[in-house]
C-alpha cells in the first residue's frame, strides 16, 4: 500500500487512539486537511494558534489521553507558544504537529525569503516541549507519525513538537518496518523506602499532579491510612482522595495547614515536584525527612533532596507500600479539626470570597468540569474549590498563562462527560474571545464564566499593596453579552456572586447549548496568590 506523507500523519494519529484534532489551516498544511476529510478523527478548527494548543491541552487534561494541535508554518507555529508553555509546565500529553518549509527551498541556518520561513522553528520549541521530531525524509517521517504521539503519550508527559516539510505531507514512497513494542515498565522497588516511612512519628502525604496522571487517587488514600498521614494535594492533585477522612482540602499557604508542613518529621511526595508556587518559593521549610515517589527521578530530586526515591508509576508505588505497611495507623493529627480551624478563619478573613466559593460549588453538579485561568476568581476555584474527582478541575499554576482557560474549555467540552464551565476574568477572556465563533460553530457544550471587575484585577491590587495608585490596569470592557449575541450565543449578566449569581450558573451549567454569563464583581485575591503568602521572604 503507497500512502502520502499526510495519510500516514493520519493513521499515526489513528493508531494513538486520537478522535479529536484542533487545528488551523495554511497552504503548507492543507494536505493534512485532505487527510483528515477520509478519517474517522473530528477536526475542530479554530480561530487562532494558541486555541489550538490550549483545546488539545484542556482535552488532555481531562481525559488524561493525547491532546492534537494542527497548525501551520512559522507565524503559525509561533503563534502556539504561550499555550504550549503552559502544557509544558502542566505536564500535559499534548503533540503540536507543524509543517515547515518545503525541503526543497530550505537552507539549514539561512533565511532565504521563503514564505512563512523561519531559520530554526524546532529551536522555539525547545524550551516548551520534552522531544521535537523533524522529519527530512519521507522514510523518516513514515516512523515520526507513529513515534511522536507515543512519545506524547508517555509518562512524564509532556508536549512533544512534530515538524513535517510541508513537501512531504504529499510525497509518498516506502515505508520502513515498524519499531518493536517498548517493554513494559516492571514494579517499582519500594524496599528501600519501607524504614523511613516505619520510623516516622507524624508523616505527611503531598500529592501532586503525577498521582493524578498514574491514577493514584485511590492509593494515595490507601498509603495515608497506613501511615496515619494527612494529605495534602497540589492545585494539579485537586480531586485526588476526594472525600477521604485524611485530606485536608486546602492547600499548604493557609496557615494552619501549613503548620502541619512545620510539624511533620516525614513528607511523602507522590507524583510532585515541590515546586515554587506550591512551596512558596521554598519558604517552606525542608522536610525533615522526605520521601519522593516519581516516575521522574530528576524533576524528584531538583528541589530538596530526597532521603529516598522510588522510581516509578505512583499508583503502583502506593499500592505496594501500602501492602507493605502493617495495617492503618492512627493519625498524629485532627484532620477534620483542622481543616474546621482553617475554614473559620479564612470565613472571618474573606466573606465574600467564601461566599463565592459556596455559590459556585452550589450551582455545579459533581460531574462538571472547571477551567479556571489566572483571575482572582480562577485562584480562588483553584485554590479552594473541592472537585470531587481528580480531572475535574484545571488551573494554570503550571505557567501561570492568562487567557487559557476560555480556550482549554473547547478542548474539555469534547471530552467531558458532564457540564464544562470555564472561569476568566474580563481580561483574561479577550485573549481568545474569538473562540466564541468555533464553540458556535461546533455546538460545543460550555459555559464561559466571566468574571467583570473592570480590569486587571489583580495587578489592581498588586499596585494597591505597594501603595501606588492604579495605573494602566483599569480596562474598557465590551459588553459580553453583546458579545455572545454577535456569535449568536446566548449571554447573560448578573450583578455580584451571590445568590442570583448561583442561581444563573445553575441554569447555565444545566443548558446543553454554549452560553455565556458574566458576573459584575470584584474580588480579593486569596492567601496562595504570592503578595498574599504568609511565610516571610528569607
Ligand atoms: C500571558 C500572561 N500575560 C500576563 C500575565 C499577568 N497577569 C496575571 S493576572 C493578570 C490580570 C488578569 O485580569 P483578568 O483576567 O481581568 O482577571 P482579574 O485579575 O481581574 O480577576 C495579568 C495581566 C499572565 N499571568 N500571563
Ligand atoms: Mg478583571
Amino acid at each position: 500500500m503507497s500512502r502520502t506523507g499526510a495519510q500516514l500523519l493520519v493513521a499515526g494519529l489513528e493508531a494513538a487512539g486520537v478522535d479529536v484534532v484542533f487545528g488551523l489551516p495554511g497552504v503548507h498544511n492543507l494536505a493534512a486537511w485532505e487527510a483528515l476529510r477520509e478519517s474517522p478523527i473530528r477536526l475542530v478548527g479554530v480561530r487562532h494558534e494558541q486555541a489550538a494548543v490550549y483545546a488539545a491541552d484542556g482535552y488532555a487534561r481531562v481525559t488524561g489521553r493525547l491532546g492534537v494541535a494542527l497548525v501551520t508554518t512559522g507565524p503559525g507555529a509561533a503563534n502556539t507558544l504561550g499555550a504550549c508553555g503552559e502544557a509544558w509546565a502542566s505536564r500535559s500529553p499534548v503533540l503540536v504537529v507543524s509543517t515547515d518549509i518545503p525541503t526543497s527551498l530550505r537552507i539549514r541556518g539561512v533565511h532565504r525569503g521563503v514564505l512563512h520561513e523561519c531559520v530554526d522553528q524546532p529551536g522555539m520549541f525547545a524550551p516548551v516541549t520534552k522531544q521535537r521530531f523533524t522529519p527530512a525524509t519521507f522514510a523518516e517521517l513514515a516512523l515520526a507519525a507513529f513515534a511522536a504521539p507515543d512519545a506524547a503519550a508517555q509518562a512524564p508527559a509532556r508536549p512533544v513538537y512534530l515538524e513535517i516539510p510541508t513537501d512531504l505531507l504529499s510525497a509518498s514512497g516506502d515505508e520502513p518496518a515498524m519499531a518493536s513494542a517498548r517493554p513494559v515498565a516492571g514494579a517499582p522497588d519500594v524496599e528501600p523506602a519501607l524504614d523511613v516511612l516505619a520510623g516516622a512519628q507524624r508523616p505527611l502525604l503531598w500529592a501532586g499532579g503525577g498521582a493524578v496522571a498514574a491514577g493514584a487517587s485511590a492509593a494515595v488514600g490507601s498509603l495515608a491510612r497506613c501511615l496515619g498521614a494527612p494529605i495534602v494535594t497540589t492545585y494539579q492533585a485537586n480531586g485526588v482522595a476526594a472525600g477521604h477522612p485524611l485530606r485536608i482540602g486546602l492547600p499548604p499557604h493557609v496557615p494552619e495547614v501549613g503548620a502541619l508542613w512545620d510539624e511533620a518529621d516525614l513528607v511523602v511526595a507522590v507524583g510532585s515536584d515541590l515546586d515554587g508556587t506550591m512551596t512558596q518559593n521554598w519558604r517552606m521549610p525542608a522536610p525533615p525527612r522526605l520521601v519522593a515517589i516519581n516516575v521522574d527521578e530528576a524533576d524528584a530530586a531538583k528541589n530538596w533532596a530526597p532521603d529516598v526515591i522510588v522510581a516509578g508509576d505512583a499508583r503502583a508505588a502506593c499500592e505496594a507500600l501500602a501492602l507493605e505497611l502493617a495495617g492503618p495507623r492512627d493519625p498524629w493529627v485532627d484532620v477534620a479539626a483542622v481543616r474546621e480551624r482553617a475554614r473559620a478563619s479564612l470565613r472571618s478573613a474573606f466573606p465574600a470570597e467564601l461566599g463565592f466559593l459556596d455559590a459556585f460549588a452550589a450551582a455545579v453538579p459533581d460531574e462538571t468540569v472547571v477551567l479556571c485561568d489566572m483571575c482572582i476568581p480562577g485562584y480562588w476555584l483553584g485554590g479552594f474549590h473541592p472537585a470531587p474527582a481528580p480531572r475535574r478541575i484545571t488551573y494554570p499554576l503550571g505557567w501561570g498563562t492568562l487567557g487559557c482557560a476560555f480556550p482549554q474549555s473547547l478542548g474539555a467540552a469534547l471530552a467531558a462527560e458532564g457540564p464544562v464551565v470555564s472561569v476568566s476574568g474580563d481580561g483574561g477572556f479577550l485573549f481568545a474571545c474569538g473562540e466564541l465563533a468555533t464553540v458556535a460553530q461546533e455546538r460545543l457544550p460550555l459555559t464561559a464564566l466571566i468574571v467583570d471587575d473592570g480590569g486587571y484585577g489583580m495587578l489592581r491590587f498588586d499596585q494597591r499593596k505597594s501603595g501606588a495608585a492604579s495605573y494602566g490596569v483599569d480596562l474598557h470592557t465590551p459588553d459580553f453579552v453583546a458579545l455572545a449575541a454577535s456569535f449568536g450565543l446566548r449571554g447573560e449578566a448578573v450583578d455580584g456572586l451571590g445568590d442570583p449569581f448561583s442561581a444563573a450558573l445553575a441554569r447555565h451549567v444545566a443548558d446543553p447549548q454554549p452560553t455565556v454569563l458574566v458576573a459584575r464583581a470584584a474580588l480579593e485575591p486569596p492567601p496562595t496568590t504570592s503578595p498574599r503568602w504568609y511565610r516571610p521572604a528569607a
